[in-house]
């Protein structure tokens, strides 16, 4: 007897790519049927069949206060009333604006789009026409979205331009895309040794959180800097992830690196769709109509959207201490995490960020892409379907991180535990494969 969840995966492959709007969504790599989720309050998510799931994806990120906040749902709610979009300034915007420049001191000037990969295609757009310089160096295992320029074969030969890692781009797209390793700064030397003054910027993630958790090696985002202003090249912080997750002023803030661009996405938007790119001022002024790199949007800056956004950095800004109680709680949580697993004689292992973790089933440190692809995605796939049957919704995929938020109870993130000490003793008493 087909599920629910079964019978609407059947109707969505008709109509929609795979069944879904982004790929990840599709539990691929974990070989089972996804759960179409009807709603989401706090901490917790509901499928089609009712099921109840403790939410560790919370959308990817921007459910850092949980789903379904009050002060979100209210924004939202008054500003709907209004209208929805009408393509003009509007004075929310600029509250927006605002408000990131006063919390992200790196900001002086920013530009709201509508995706993280739209920041990052304009954000390097923008480093580019600043530079007057055509190379970008990326970090292999770090994503940066589906641009053209970024989608490069990972661990393509550091001495070699990008290759393309999807049909439909051009090698011309990539071919001023360099690949460097991440927290290995002679692999970024070497680029600037070579072509340095080609080189228009180097885009990282300053927590690289799309190959499971990865965290910069002491050093290493200050070496990015350093090679950067030897070179006049850009450092753009990725921080559609990070941004007001480690803190209010982001990854930026918690390492202390001032970069020259930042991109957001995700928290900036609440859960709607919100992208934004900013940084010192005499960059962003290349920026249309003010300079000559063109970049616009139907959307940008929709005034729901904008009001979702500001809800939440409003209760981010005016609740400073709920980065501490989140990074305590997470800290704790994660190191139950590896210490269930070191219980169970398994050798797996946990990076964790703030309130930013990942278990890798691997027994390798993992400190960039070559470790995290040590990894056995299938051991994965059996853990993520069982914590997901017994109402546990795990990103379903090893390489991306479990997000924590203020709204995770201390009963639910033990009742989790509970749960994955059940699978390793039953994978201990041989009751499992791996
Ligand atoms: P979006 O275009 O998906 O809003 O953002 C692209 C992006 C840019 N930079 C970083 C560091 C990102 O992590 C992302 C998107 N993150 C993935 C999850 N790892 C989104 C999930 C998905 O693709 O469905």
């Amino acid at each position: 007897m087909q599920s629910k969840n079964e019978r609407l995966m059947e109707e969505a492959m008709r109509y929609i790519p795979g069944g879904v709007n982004s790929p990840v969504r599709a539990f691929g790599s974990i070989g089972s049927c996804p759960r179409f989720i009807k709603r989401g309050d706090k901490a917790l998510i509901w499928d089609e069949e009712g099921k109840e799931y403790i939410d560790f994806v919370g959308s990817w990120g921007p459910m850092i206060l949980g789903h379904n906040h009050p002060a979100v749902l209210e924004g939202v709610t008054e500003a709907c009333k209004n209208g929805l979009s009408f393509g003009a300034a509007t004075a929310v915007e600029i509250e927006m604006a605002k408000l990131v420049c006063e919390l992200v001191p790196s900001i002086e000037m920013v530009r709201m789009v509508n995706s993280g990969t739209e920041a990052v295609m304009s954000a390097i757009r923008a480093a580019r026409g600043y530079t007057r310089r055509d190379k970008i160096i990326k970090f292999t295992g770090c994503y940066h979205g589906h641009s053209d320029g970024l989608l490069v074969k990972a661990g393509s030969g550091v001495m070699t331009a990008g290759v393309p890692d999807s049909l439909g781009v051009p090698k011309g797209c990539t071919k001023d895309t360099l690949s460097a390793v991440y927290n290995d700064l002679d692999s970024v030397r070497e680029h600037f040794m070579r072509c340095g003054e080609e080189i228009a910027a180097v885009i990282v993630e300053p927590v690289a959180a799309n190959m499971g958790v990865v965290e910069p090696k002491p050093g290493f985002l200050e070496g990015l800097r350093e090679i950067c202003d030897e070179y006049g090249a850009l450092l753009i912080f990725d921080e559609v992830i990070t941004g007001f997750r480690l803190g209010v002023d982001g990854a930026q803030g918690y390492y202390g690196i001032r970069p020259d661009l930042t991109t957001f996405g995700k928290i900036i938007g609440a859960g709607m769709p919100v992208g934004a790119y900013g940084g010192r001022r005499d960059i962003m002024e290349v920026v249309a109509p003010l300079g000559g790199v063109y970049q616009a949007g139907t959307l940008s800056g929709n005034p729901v959207a904008m009001a979702a956004g500001l809800a939440q950095l409003t209760v981010l800004k005016e609740n400073p201490q709920y980065y501490g109680e989140l990074n305590q709680k997470s800290a704790v949580f994660f190191k139950q995490i590896q210490e269930t697993v070191r219980g169970a004689g398994l050798p797996w292992r946990v990076n964790h960020v703030g309130s930013l973790g990942c278990l890798y089933f691997t027994g390798q440190e993992v400190f960039d892409y070559e470790s995290a692809k040590t990894s056995d995605t299938k051991a994965f796939g059996n853990y993520c379907n069982y914590m997901i049957n017994r109402g546990v919704y795990l990103a379903p995929a090893q390489f991306e991180a479990m997000f924590v938020s203020m709204a995770h109870t201390k009963e639910q993130l033990r009742q989790t535990l509970d749960v994955m000490e059940q699978y390793f003793s039953e994978l201990k008493k041989g009751g499992m494969s791996l």
